[in-house]
């Protein structure tokens, strides 16, 4: 994907004329990075940078608080392929802040954030905190603007490590350098970022290549370095050649979309006949994808005697968190070509356990056809799946899963589906289908709540013309219930779902399987269709099918977001979460 590509004008032309501060400057030498769009939470110490930065053509999108709109960089950076950039103000605005930026570091997503800071000399102010210390506590890369003259230098230099390291950069911006005359010799050209994507060793190509080729029924498991990488059609030339299946990390969610040999999610969230197929593999290609216990359901979804060959950018991801016989470090996409080539020449060409059979069972074996089975047969049976009762509900809620086919069969095709963390988020990454991989946000790598609306609103603002849909639980909407009126604030028509289950469910499931009293982490029903509407959007309630009909008649206008509280059964326990607090 682009990182670096224009995407607003140049500097402003109507500076006016004599000496401009050292802020002003920041914030035009922003838009000459090619920096369009950027998001924050505006103070006294970030308003002059980000004014600036407007002037000079670039779009700002203002959150109601700091952690939102670190999640609004980090998303747009995600869906976007560029540099996610917020602003905060100094201190409090940086420790509000704190928990996107962990995720942003944690995900390798390449992130600019740009903080205000309290004067060298302003030793007594109350918002002086070591700035640095909670960059580097939370896995950040840490940069200061430090002097008038080197202040664009040093953005700049940011700048460049976001993208080359693809890392959370937080650059402090003091207030004395901020406000000081910008010595007119100081200004740099902006160094363009030229990064030519490294090819693996040629060594290792020719083994990568020994392996699969000796392989009879090999998989590609592809990870969010692929996605970065745009390694997807390299990957389906690949896997063709060798008669690969294909699968990918909750983070590569969408990169296969469409093709009939794709097993979707690799992990918990697989169904039954990809987890089966999975285990069957006798080699597996790991590309871009660190094969952690999500991705490998604690080890178990990968055959001990299988081969694993991992392609990673990054040498210390390769055999991170398995044994793996092969590493080969280098990008996802080229790698794959190079093997794919290095193949060709060879003349292989194999079907491994590829065939129309094959193709018909996985695409029959799909959650939702379980589910629709399932659910269809408890009723007639009387007999529940998963401990769930089977009666209709008491209370007239509607089954999670139920909701999320229905939604999948309602929602265009084109669209965004961000989902903040929790018990739920397994229905969407089970359900609900995704065009490509940037239609997939799931912000996970530090697995908060909360972060999930925030994300939507960036993702929303990356890509206007797919709907966005932002899949909450209650626990993380009341976490960052502010960004409702963001969103209609900003005119961003998001879809809101709430699965409500009035509850801390990935709590509640947790304990009640250790047998304790969970009623510490149920709550009383919350009206979220009150809240969208009194946050001025929209709102509906939902319980049954029919209720949707609320979403079909708001689809075609979509003005304003709309909230949907469906008020789903407490009582039906995901596959994966039972597997993952089983597996601990
Ligand atoms: C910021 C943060 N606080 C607490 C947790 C622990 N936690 C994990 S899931 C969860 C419950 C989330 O509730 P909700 O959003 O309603 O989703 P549900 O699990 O009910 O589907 C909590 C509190 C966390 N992961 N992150
Ligand atoms: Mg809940």
């Amino acid at each position: 994907m682009e990182q670096h590509s224009e995407e607003a004008p140049g500097p402003a032309e109507q500076r006016p004329a004599g000496p401009i501060r050292v802020g002003q400057a920041l914030g035009e030498a922003l838009v000459d990075l090619g920096v369009g769009t950027f998001f924050g939470v505006l103070g006294s110490g970030n308003f002059a940078v980000t004014r600036a930065a407007v002037q000079a053509g670039a779009r700002f999108f203002h959150a109601r608080h700091e952690c939102a709109s670190v999640c609004m960089a980090d998303a747009y950076a995600r869906v976007s392929g560029r540099v996610g950039v917020a602003t905060v103000h100094q201190g409090p605005g940086l420790t509000n802040a704190a928990t996107g930026l962990a995720e942003a570091a944690k995900a390798g997503t390449p992130l600019l954030l740009l903080a205000a800071a309290t004067s060298a000399s302003a030793v007594r102010s109350n918002f002086r905190i070591d700035q640095g210390a909670v960059a580097v506590a939370l896995g950040a890369a840490h940069e200061r603007v430090a002097s008038p003259e080197t202040a664009v230098e040093d953005l700049q230099r940011a700048y460049q490590r976001a993208v080359v390291e693809r890392c959370a950069v937080l650059v402090d911006l003091p207030l004395d350098v901020q406000a000081a005359a910008l010595p007119t010799a100081a200004v740099p050209a902006p160094a363009p970022v030229e990064l030519l994507a490294p090819a693996p060793a040629p060594e290792a190509v020719s083994a990568a290549a020994d392996l699969l080729a000796a392989s009879r029924r090999p998989v590609v498991i592809a990870g969010r370095g692929a996605v970065v990488a745009g390694a997807g059609p390299a990957l389906e030339a690949l896997a063709a050649r060798i008669g690969a299946l294909l699968a990918t990390s909750a983070n590569g969610h969408g990169l296969f979309s469409g093709n009939p040999f794709a097993l979707g999610i690799a992990g918990g969230f697989a169904a039954p006949t990809a987890a089966a197929l999975l285990r069957e593999a006798d080699a597996v290609l790991a590309v871009g994808a660190s094969l952690n216990m999500w991705t490998t359901r604690h080890g178990s979804l990968i055959d001990p005697a299988a081969r694993v060959v991992q392609v990673d950018l990054d040498p210390r991801a390769i055999g991170a968190h398995r044994r793996v016989e092969l590493g080969v470090v280098g990008d996802a996409a080229r790698s794959a070509q190079a093997i794919d080539a290095e193949l060709a020449r060879r003349g292989h060409r194999a079907t491994g356990a590829r065939s129309d059979e094959l193709a018909a069972r996985i695409a029959a074996g799909r959650w939702r056809d379980i589910a629709g089975a399932n659910i269809a047969g408890a009723e007639m049976a009387g007999a529940g799946i998963n401990g769930a009762a089977t009666e209709a509900d008491p209370l007239g809620r509607i089954d999670p899963r139920t909701l999320s086919i229905a939604l999948d069969e309602l929602l265009p095709a084109e669209r965004t589906v961000v989902v903040d963390s929790g018990h739920f988020m397994g229905w969407l990454a089970m359900y609900l289908d995704v065009p490509d991989a940037a239609g997939f946000v799931f912000p996970q790598a530090f697995q908060s709540v909360g972060l999930g609306l925030g994300a939507a609103l960036g993702a929303a603002v990356a890509r206007p013309d797919r709907l966005t849909i932002a899949a909450l639980g209650d626990g993380g909407l009341l976490m960052s219930l502010g960004e409702l009126e963001s969103a209609v604030r900003l005119a961003l028509p998001l879809l809101v779902v709430v699965y409500n289950d009035a509850a801390y469910g990935a709590e509640v499931h947790h304990f009640a399987l250790q047998g304790q009293p969970v009623d510490l982490v149920q709550f009383d029903d919350v009206d979220f269709a009150a809240l969208g509407r009194a946050a001025g959007g929209e709102g509906a309630t939902v319980r049954t099918v029919e209720d949707l009909a609320a979403v079909s008649r708001w689809l075609p206008r979509r003005e304003r977001p709309l909230v949907v509280d469906a008020k789903i059964r407490p009582d039906i326990v995901a596959e994966w979460l039972a597997e993952a607090f089983t597996a601990h």
